[in-house]
């Protein structure tokens, strides 16, 4: 039985990541952080009871800013696989926490790969660095592929080039299995609440079910190239199962813009916009409501930006090119962007029935508007 190690185990990839894995028959252990709350909603349905026998499934304490406990849980868990997804990973914030953010995004990666090497463990363990189109940045060149120069737009992207390149050097000074995957932006119904497209989808639940009046976004003229986190996790487990060591981009090869995203999520309950108005003043109005059972006034406003989302440095553009990952690897996305924000509208439409069912027995429910 093979066994892989996960950092950041209780995000939107390493839940899916987990779950693949044991699926194919993985032990699988996890690294999660010591929270006041419980965190671990997103892999709730795989725990195994600790106390039982025979579990392939494991959590351990830990932080990537601690490279003891990176040690220790290595040389304890001895990992055929070690998939790196734990990290600071929202860009805005990483411009009001740019140096907690470089302590795990770069200097974490560095922790992993060095406690392999002290531990004897380069020819055994395989490393996955979860790269980003990030480091792209300021765009260069499209479509961005492995060989397009990388120009980091936050701090979040400067620390994750740290990362990338202290893996290929690590790679390249000790002849380790360590590689990067530079995917691109995915999302599921797992994604976290304040990246773009779940805000929108979370907002377009609640105002169709009444329990929310209009969402307030930043730059909706970027373009992201979008995929199904389902899909991206099986790219990650792919690149370790590769003979030669390499760096791959995962990406759709389609860009979409921010705004036109807003458009298709309303689109899945029936709703039609109209932007109108530039910049910090643009703003959509409902113009059709082609489903009964949202009570929705037509001329509403429903989306505002507002500038506090802007960012010091925006990354304008992202578009892959997969013809790599396609090739060498045979991977193939399912999901399209259709199939995407399906998925994510239906999924936040039964999370917010709840709330609603809850308000009109007399609960009181919170507004998420971040
Ligand atoms: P999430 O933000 O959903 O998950 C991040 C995970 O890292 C969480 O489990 C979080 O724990 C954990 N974490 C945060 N800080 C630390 C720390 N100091 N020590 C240990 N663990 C920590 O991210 P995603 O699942 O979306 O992304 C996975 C990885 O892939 C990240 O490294 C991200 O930067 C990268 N990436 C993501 C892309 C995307 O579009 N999703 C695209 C390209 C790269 P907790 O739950 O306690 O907060
Ligand atoms: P990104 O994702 O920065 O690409 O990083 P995010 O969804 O945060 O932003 C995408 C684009 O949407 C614009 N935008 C807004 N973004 C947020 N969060 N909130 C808003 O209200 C809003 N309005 C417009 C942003 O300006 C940006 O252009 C994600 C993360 O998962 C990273 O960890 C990962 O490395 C990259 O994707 C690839």
């Amino acid at each position: 039985m093979k066994i892989a190690l996960i950092t950041g185990i209780t995000g939107q990839d390493g839940a899916y990541l987990a779950e693949l894995l044991l699926s194919k028959g993985y032990e699988v252990h996890g690294i999660k952080r010591r929270s006041s709350l419980f965190n671990t909603q997103r892999i709730d349905h795989i725990y195994e009871d600790p106390h039982e026998k025979n579990i392939r499934f494991k959590l351990h304490y830990g932080d990537l800013s601690d490279s003891t406990n990176i040690i220790r849980i290595i040389q304890e868990v001895q990992p055929d696989e070690i998939y790196n997804l734990g990290a600071m990973s929202h860009v805005q914030v990483s411009f009001e926490e740019p140096e907690y953010t470089a302590n795990v995004d770069g200097i974490g990666t560095l922790r992993i790969l060095e406690a392999v090497r002290l531990l004897g463990l380069t020819k055994k363990t395989k490393i996955y660095q979860a790269s980003t189109s990030e480091l792209y940045g300021l765009v260069q060149q499209v479509p961005q592929s492995e060989t397009t120069p990388f120009y980091p737009r936050s701090p979040y992207a400067v620390a994750k080039l740290y990362g990338y390149w202290i893996t290929v050097n690590y790679r390249e000074a000790y002849d380790m299995f360590a590689v990067n995957g530079i995917l691109f932006n995915h999302e599921s119904p797992l994604r976290g609440e304040t990246f773009v497209t779940r805000k929108i989808t979370r907002a377009v639940a609640r105002i169709a079910l009444g329990l929310q009046d209009k969402v307030y976004l930043g730059n909706l003229d970027a373009q992201r190239d979008w995929g199904h986190a389902k899909d991206f996790v099986e790219a990650m487990w792919l690149i370790l199962q590769q003979e030669v060591a390499e760096d791959f981009v995962i990406a759709t090869g389609i860009t979409t813009r921010i705004r036109d995203f807003v458009r298709m999520a309303f689109a899945e309950v029936g709703i039609e916009l109209e932007f109108s108005g530039e910049g910090a003043a643009e703003i959509a109005k409902v113009t059709k409501c082609n489903n009964p059972d949202f009570q929705i006034e037509i001329g509403k406003e429903v989306v505002a930006v507002d500038p506090r989302y802007f960012r010091p440095t925006e990354v304008e553009l992202l578009i892959g090119d997969p013809t790599k990952s396609m090739t060498k690897l045979g991977w193939k996305p399912k999901y399209d962007l259709k199939a995407l924000v399906n998925d994510m509208v239906t999924a936040d439409l039964l999370l917010f029935k709840k709330d609603r069912l809850l308000e009109s027995s007399g609960h009181r429910v919170p507004n998420y508007y971040e």
